[in-house]
């Protein structure tokens, strides 16, 4: 191998390193808004992690408790139910949706109106162990809204 050769290896490899940092994407963040008193709602996305890994948290200042849930058969009725870590693997996009997995946001300060923006935090472990703390700023959808991706 000439040297040439050898130096474009090497900013080939660092590309990659620096692609490889950014593990975790989200995208489509949004929250259902919520009416007076009420003191629970759903935020939904797209996580992608390159190199796979898992969600093990996520909070927000709108609401004291916030907690990934999944959606579960319990005998006949489907019921949420609060998930230690949400598996995200390799390059795929899980996605959080109505109806299947979500953050749920619990004990609300206040209600969440269409317009509105709400910060999260959502903290990621990579299959090497290194966490990742991502900010998102999701945008509140009206209750009625459609979903999106339905006609
Ligand atoms: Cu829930």
């Amino acid at each position: 191998m000439n040297p040439i050769h050898r130096i474009g290896l090497a900013a080939v490899w660092s590309l990659l390193g620096a692609a490889a940092f950014a593990q975790t994407t989200v995208k489509d963040a949004w929250v259902r808004g919520t009416v007076e008193q009420q003191k629970a709602s759903g935020a939904f996305m797209q996580i992608t992690s390159a190199g796979g890994g898992k969600l093990l948290s996520v909070s927000s200042p709108v609401a004291d408790v916030a907690e990934v849930h999944e959606m579960a058969m319990e005998g006949t009725t489907m019921r949420m139910r609060a998930v230690a870590s949400l598996e995200l693997p390799a390059g795929r996009a899980v996605e959080l949706k109505p109806g299947g997995y979500h953050v749920m946001l619990m004990d609300l300060k206040q209600q969440l109106k269409a317009g509105d923006t709400v910060p999260l935090t959502l903290v990621v472990e990579g299959k090497d162990g290194k966490r990742e703390t991502l900010q998102v700023q999701a945008p509140v959808r009206a209750l009625g809204a459609p979903e999106p991706g339905k006609h």
